[in-house]
This record gives structure tokens, sequence and C-alpha cells, in this order.
């Protein structure tokens, strides 16, 4: 116990990051030489010891590898509005994760949506006189509607729409990324309604030239600016004529919550969830890329070619990240569940692959070494995530971790651990993973 207490001191990420033998070593005295696994063996009874349980499968768990049980650590904060399991990652702006068996339910209750703000959300909101205006050089007759206007003119749709910030799972990238260090809780899957930002781009006109759209938001700057903007993105016209591209006033039936953009917002499923303006203002048609902020540099952006981690990549050599890559996540049950050996063990999730769909679902009980299909259901409209479940038996009582693993229709799955390192920490769809004590 004293060597897991000396390391939830410095923070057994942190530990992780700065040498994964030595914290190997130092926490469960195995030796972390993933060839000749010198040691391995006799650390893993120690790891064993530490975790309450044998680990089972211990002979195919990569050195390094951090024990699930202990990779996820949460602290209870309150938002207003919000589930109060909601972990708070800064408060200036608001930014927090939900820890993800609150992640469970098909649809994301509107107070389980994670909460990303890049300034201070508008105060005072006054619904009935909101305004959208759309302009922009390629817009034919730049219009402004109240969102009373929006509702009678154009037809009203639905959609389940997977919104995903490009920064989930940051909190893993080796050398560490600035930022807001996600964990895996920056996903939701909320059903919205609103109206196609097509019919409205339609009504004003397209002109040909036309090449991006960008949105602006009612936040304000941390600074206090008015001349400056927090955040201004916005995706390719491709993106933002699909059927699924909504300006939204609803989700699952009733008002947004304030911090998810209250009385208005964008919402494309599938891409970064940052391409999804709150508190929605504007709409500007460009004849080029949009050039808001967070939209150039290295902000949501990653190297155009892979790099090593650590390498400084000049700004014209990163590419503008466009859909999110497949992922899953195990919502059910608890990472850290205690299971009777007798008893079949049931495990659910999502999985979900930006603009593709969900072709094949794995699980894996031995650390990656066989895996198991699993059922995934067809999504009920395009990027919307789908749900898999599974019942499992555990050869003998132990620790044992549960791997989900999703492929697209492309035929591209997870990876197992750390995908391409990136000076930002974007789009981490390493495998999710939970601990699971078979008593
Ligand atoms: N106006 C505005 N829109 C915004 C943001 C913001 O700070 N201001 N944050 C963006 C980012 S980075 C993400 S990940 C999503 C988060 O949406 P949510 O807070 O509703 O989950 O909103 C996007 N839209
Ligand atoms: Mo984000």
């Amino acid at each position: 116990m004293d060597n897991k207490k000396k390391c939830e001191k410095k923070g057994i990420n942190e530990l992780y990051q700065a040498d994964p033998a030595q914290a190997d070593l130092a926490v469960f005295g195995r030796t972390s030489d993933p060839v000749s696994r010198r040691g391995f063996l006799t650390g893993l009874s120690t790891m064993g010891v530490l975790l309450g349980a044998e680990v089972v499968f211990g002979r195919f768990m990569p050195a390094g590898l951090i024990p699930a049980a202990y990779a996820g650590t949460t602290e209870d904060f309150t938002i207003v509005g919000k589930h109060p399991g909601l972990v708070v990652l800064n408060d200036r702006p608001v930014n927090a994760e939900v820890p993800v068996h609150l992640l469970n339910d098909l649809i994301t209750p509107a107070d389980r949506l994670f909460v990303r703000n890049n300034g201070i959300p508008p105060k005072n909101v006054d619904a009935p006189n909101w305004t959208l205006t759309i302009d922009g050089e390629s817009v034919k007759t730049s219009k402004t509607y109240t969102i009373a206007e929006l509702k009678s003119k154009f037809k009203h749709r639905t959609y389940q729409l997977t919104l995903e910030c490009g920064g989930n799972g940051r909190s893993e990238f080796n050398p560490p990324a600035k930022g807001n260090q996600w964990s895996t809780g920056a996903v939701g899957c909320a059903q919205w309604t609103g109206v196609r930002l097509r019919d409205v781009l339609e009504d004003c006109g397209i002109k040909d030239d036309a090449v991006y759209i960008g949105y602006h938001g009612g936040d304000s700057h941390l600074s206090g600016d008015p001349s400056k903007e927090s955040i201004s993105r916005g995706v390719p016209m491709s993106k933002a004529l699909e059927d699924e591209a909504l300006i939204a006033w609803a989700v699952n039936g009733e008002d947004i919550p304030a911090m998810n953009g209250y009385p208005l917002r964008l919402v494309f499923g599938g891409w970064p969830a940052s391409t999804s303006g709150k508190w929605l203002q504007g709409i500007s048609i460009r004849n080029k890329v949009h050039d808001g902020k967070k939209m150039g540099g290295k902000a949501y952006r990653t190297p155009c070619k892979p790099v090593a981690p650590g390498t400084k990549v000049p700004n014209e050599d990163m590419c503008i990240i466009e859909q999110m890559p497949v992922k899953s996540l195990v919502t059910f049950p608890k990472s850290g569940v205690l299971h009777q050996l007798k008893d079949q063990f049931i495990a659910k999730g999502h999985a979900w692959a930006g603009d593709k769909t969900v072709d094949k679902m794995h699980v894996s009980i031995d650390f990656g070494q066989t895996w198991q299909e699993v059922k995934i259901s067809k999504p009920v409209n395009r990027n919307a995530w789908q749900h898999w479940e599974t019942s499992l038996k555990f050869p003998q009582a132990g620790y044992y971790e549960v791997w989900a693993k999703a492929t697209d229709s492309d035929g591209i799955s997870q990876p197992m651990v750390l995908p391409g390192w990136n000076p930002k920490g974007y789009l981490n769809n390493a495998c999710h993973r939970i601990a699971v004590k078979v008593v």
C-alpha cells in the first residue's frame, strides 16, 4: 500500500509520463522491458497484491501500462444544471467531463453533456430577442432571423448526434500536451432539434465560390475585450450542407442548458465538437477556409504527416482535423467492479466513427491477446453513436481488464494503446478499458 500512496501523491499519470519503466518499478516492482519481460512476472505478483487480486492474464499485460483500476482519478464538483458527478477540469473557463459510467444511457441526458467553454458564456440571455445573422463573402443576401422566425419558416428536424471534443483523451499523451486534461468523458450523444443549416443558408443564397462556413458566438473572451472572440470555427461547405447539420434550439426536447449554448447552437455530429458553435449569433459563408479564432496555428490541427513524440512541428505542416476517428467506451459496469466468478458478466457501451459507421465491435479480457466479437446496434441516424452489449465468463478469480475495440466501415480499428502523438494532444482513440476483480 505504501507504494500506491507514494504514486498517488505524485499522480499516477504524471509518474508514468515521466518514465514508464521507472514508474512500473516504483509502483509495482516489475521492470518494463517489453522485449525480454525480465522480472515481469515477479513484479506482476506485487501488482496483484496492490490490486487485491491476481492478474490472471498478466503475462499479456503490456509493460508500462497503468492498470485501469488506477488510471481514472476523479473529484466531485458541482455546476448549476449539471449532474453532480461531472468532473471539473477548469473553472475559468468552465470545462467539465463526464465519468464514463455516467454515460451509459442510449441518449445522453442534457445534465450529463460535457462542458467545454473557451470564454465566458453570455449572461441574462434574452431568448425572444436573440438573433442569428447570416453573412460573409459568399452569401447572396445577408439576413437576420429571430429564433421564432427560424422555427416558423423552416422544417424542424431531430437527430441524435455524437459530439466529442477533439482533445478528448488528451491526458494520456506523453510528452504531455497542454490544455484540458480530458480523460474519456468529453463526449455525449443527445437528441438535438432545430432546422437544417442548409435550409437557412439556401434561404439567403449561397454563391458558387463558397468554401467554408464560420460561426460567431455570444460568449466573451476571457480578457473581457469585446473586440476579441473566444473561438470562431467552422466546417467546409460539404459538411455544412449535410442533412444532419443543424441549427438547434433544443436538446432531448428541452431548452439547451446554459453551459451548452442556450438559446441556439450549431451541431455537427462526428466532427470535433469545437465546430459546433454555442450561443450562436452569426454564420459567415466564406470564400476561403474560415480564418476565425482557433482555426489557425496548432489549434484543432494535427501534423499532416505522423511525427515522433515531442517533435516541434511548423504550423504549415499542421492540417485541420475533420471527422473524428473510430472510438468506443465501456459504460457499464463501472471500472473497479467486484464480480462473482459463477455469474455471467454483462458489459455495455457505445461506439462511433465520425461520418462513418461502426461495423464491428470486439472485447478482450486478456490484454488484447484474443478478441471476441460482440453485437453492435445500427445507428438511429447518421452521426449517432451505436450500442454494444455482451455477456462474458472469466476462467478463474483474479484481476482482469475488459478492453473494447471498434472497427469502422472502412475496416479501421481503434489502436490498443495511444495513437500518434501530436503537439496539442488531439484524437486519442485508444481502446477504453475497465478493471474487474473476479472473486
Ligand atoms: N461559442 C462557443 N462555441 C463553442 C465553444 C466555445 O467556447 N464558445 N467551445 C467549443 C468546443 S472546443 C467544444 S468541444 C464544444 C463543447 O460543447 P459543449 O460544451 O456543449 O459540450 O463546443 C464548441 N463550441
Ligand atoms: Mo473542444
